[in-house]
């Protein structure tokens, strides 16, 4: 396995939109490896393929205390919505940075499991929440873009400053 790099943010790379995956194959499975020993390394609970460069609709999730529990996310879709909550947000690709955003508090979401199997999930709470954020990184969205343009060029100046001092 391997500890992949994680763009950070504003690198133009985390604007692409992501292509859905054709095949879940041993590629396919050897990027989820290596994207679940990055996310629980940094430490994270989700991480988008977009984050680490891979252009394709891939997540990888951890919600759990006790980080065993992998959840994998091929093509998903959301095919239903309700509610709203906040949730103070943070992001691997903006270290640091810790902000509220407004999202919908139950999902349904539809995907391909890493074999390829389709399987449907009601989400809510922090699930809810990270989903919602990783499907925006495969949209090329960063969850800053629902901060003000104040708060974000604020954001994105520290950023430019902390990558040019290291
Ligand atoms: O997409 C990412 O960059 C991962 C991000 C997911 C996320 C967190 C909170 C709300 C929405 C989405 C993170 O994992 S940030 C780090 C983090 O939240 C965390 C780190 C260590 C322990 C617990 C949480
Ligand atoms: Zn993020």
């Amino acid at each position: 396995m391997a500890i992949l790099e994680i763009l950070n943010y504003p690198d133009p790379r985390l604007h692409t939109v992501a292509k859905p995956v054709k095949e879940v194959d041993t590629h396919i499975r050897r990027l989820i490896k290596d994207m679940a020993e990055t996310m629980y390394a940094a430490p994270g609970i989700g991480l988008a393929a977009t984050q680490v460069n891979q252009h394709i609709q891939l997540i990888v999730i951890d919600t759990s205390e006790t980080k065993d529990q992998l959840l994998v996310l091929i093509n998903p879709k959301i095919i239903a919505r309700s509610g709203s909550q906040d949730y103070e947000e943070g992001c691997l690709s903006v270290p640091g940075i810790y902000e509220s955003v407004t999202r919908a508090e139950k999902i349904t979401v539809q995907a391909l499991d890493a074999n390829g199997t389709q399987f449907t999930l009601d989400a809510d709470g922090l699930l809810s929440v990270c989903i919602q954020h990783e499907m925006d990184h495969l949209l090329g969205k960063v969850f800053v873009e629902y901060l003000s343009p104040l708060k974000r060029n604020r954001i994105k100046t520290k950023m430019v400053k902390l990558q040019r001092d290291r």
